[in-house]
């Protein structure tokens, strides 16, 4: 098993199963570091230093240690209901979402929900948003108008790995992006 597979296994415990290995996590989503490495290691290698560097590597920085590294937590993307005190901030005057073709006429009849997730993801450069997209297939763009949306009173996060996140987006605030 490769640190990437690891990884990726780290991801859905923290965001979607912890009880998938038997633990739990707090109300802010933190897991035990040790019950983590330990209900890890019932399937797969795993250690402190292998944690820390699939954490310090990690292409997304998806996870953060807390100060004594003694908890662990996903910074955002969770479907189960946790509070990871996101901050919330004024976004720049549009964000990007990336998506698959298939989603388009469902996105174009209700906006942008955030299904499995808490949140709606978003970013504020088309490329990230491109790659995003094309995790779903053909990939397709949407400008959301995220200034006008802050104006009207909704609310925008950001992430400590710098994800856009917000609850849904109305159909009056999107336009898809012609290439
Ligand atoms: C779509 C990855 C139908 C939405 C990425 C998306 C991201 C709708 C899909 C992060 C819809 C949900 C999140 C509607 C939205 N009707 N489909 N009304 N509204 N959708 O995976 O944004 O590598 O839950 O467009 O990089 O693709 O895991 O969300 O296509 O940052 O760290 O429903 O996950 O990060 O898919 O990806 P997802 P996402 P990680």
């Amino acid at each position: 098993m490769s640190l990437k597979e690891t990884s990726k296994f780290i991801s859905l415990i923290l965001r979607h199963k912890p009880e998938a290995i038997g633990i739990t996590l707090d109300e802010h989503g933190w897991a035990n570091v040790n019950e983590l490495i330990a209900g890890i290691s019932k399937t797969q290698p795993i250690d402190m230093s292998m944690l820390e560097q699939i954490v310090s590597e990690d292409e997304k920085q998806r996870y953060s240690f807390n100060e004594d590294k003694t908890l662990i937590r996903a910074n955002q993307g969770h479907s189960i209901p946790v509070d990871v005190e996101l901050e919330e901030k004024e976004p720049p005057e549009v964000l990007y979402h990336g998506t698959g073709e298939k989603f388009v006429a469902s996105i174009d009849a209700q906006g942008l929900i955030p299904k499995s997730r808490l949140y709606v993801h978003l970013s504020s450069d088309k490329d990230t948003a491109n790659k995003v997209g094309q995790r779903h297939g053909k990939p397709i763009i949407y400008v959301v108008k995220s200034g006008k949306m802050y104006c009207d009173g909704y609310k925008f996060y950001m992430s400590v790995n710098g994800v856009w996140l917000t609850k849904a987006v109305p159909l009056s605030y999107l336009e898809k992006q012609e290439d």
